[in-house]
């Protein structure tokens, strides 16, 4: 026998030996930071992106302006987030195909489930799932999430590969912002008196993670209807 025993390795409740454990930050009514909340499964979450992207090529899409977004995007689940010089909206197929969108994978829809009821939002029920896929200089500048019919539920956000600094402000354009730095990992669920909040993300800087290279990938799960 060892004259003492090891501390019990939070690794084996984590995934991996290096990984932290999950903290919740609250950042406003009815928002919350779930920092590192994805880490563990990152790698299956980035393995389905993959093959989402397959079947569905990320894709600059054209704001009703006419100005090309610098975030790349796709979708999957029922209903897929798009804009065209007719507007934005949500629709059951990629109009690059004509096909409907891939099927939201069950490892997406559990984690958003998961994690909306961590936040206190029980029974969230997915039915879009909208992947960013951020390269250096991309950005996205203040806007509100209003193309949802039901505003009662939240959203949720998952970051993934290099971090970005998230802005966050109040329920009018021109009230002031807080920065959030956002990370591999972290989860954020949106709801109640911040579902209406504006917010964006600042031009990605350079760098290189080992989960996806020179990229950072948003996942943001809503229910559309
Ligand atoms: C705060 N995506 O796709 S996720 C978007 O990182 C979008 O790609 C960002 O904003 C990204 O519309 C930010 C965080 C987020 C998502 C929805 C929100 C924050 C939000 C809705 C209301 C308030
Ligand atoms: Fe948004």
């Amino acid at each position: 026998m060892p004259a003492h025993t090891p501390p019990p390795s939070s690794g084996d409740l984590f995934g991996s030996p290096d990984e932290e454990a999950p903290w919740d930050e609250p950042i406003a009514p009815g928002a919350v930071l779930l920092r590192r909340y994805a880490c563990a499964r990152a790698p299956a979450l980035l393995a389905a992106v993959k093959a989402i992207a397959a079947a569905a090529p990320f894709r600059h899409l054209i704001t009703p302006g006419g100005q090309r977004m610098s975030v790349a995007m796709t979708n999957c689940g029922a209903q897929g987030w798009i804009s065209d010089r007719r507007g934005y909206r949500y629709g059951p197929r990629d109009p690059l195909s004509d096909q409907p969108w891939p099927a939201m994978p069950d490892i997406l829809a559990e984690l958003a489930r998961e994690a909306a009821a961590r936040a206190g939002y029980a029974d969230f029920a997915p039915e879009a799932c909208l992947i960013n896929l951020y390269r250096p200089g991309a950005r996205l500048t203040l806007h509100q999430d209003r193309d949802e019919l039901d505003l009662r539920a939240p959203i949720v956000s998952v970051s993934l590969g290099l971090p970005a600094t998230f802005l966050f402000g109040g329920l009018q354009r021109a009230d002031p912002t807080r920065r959030f730095p956002l990370v591999h990992g972290d989860v954020a669920v949106w709801g109640g008196p911040s579902r209406l909040a504006f917010h964006g993300i600042a031009p990605l800087r350079d760098g290189l993670h080992p989960a996806t290279g020179d990229s950072r990938v948003n996942l943001t799960f809503r229910k559309t209807r």
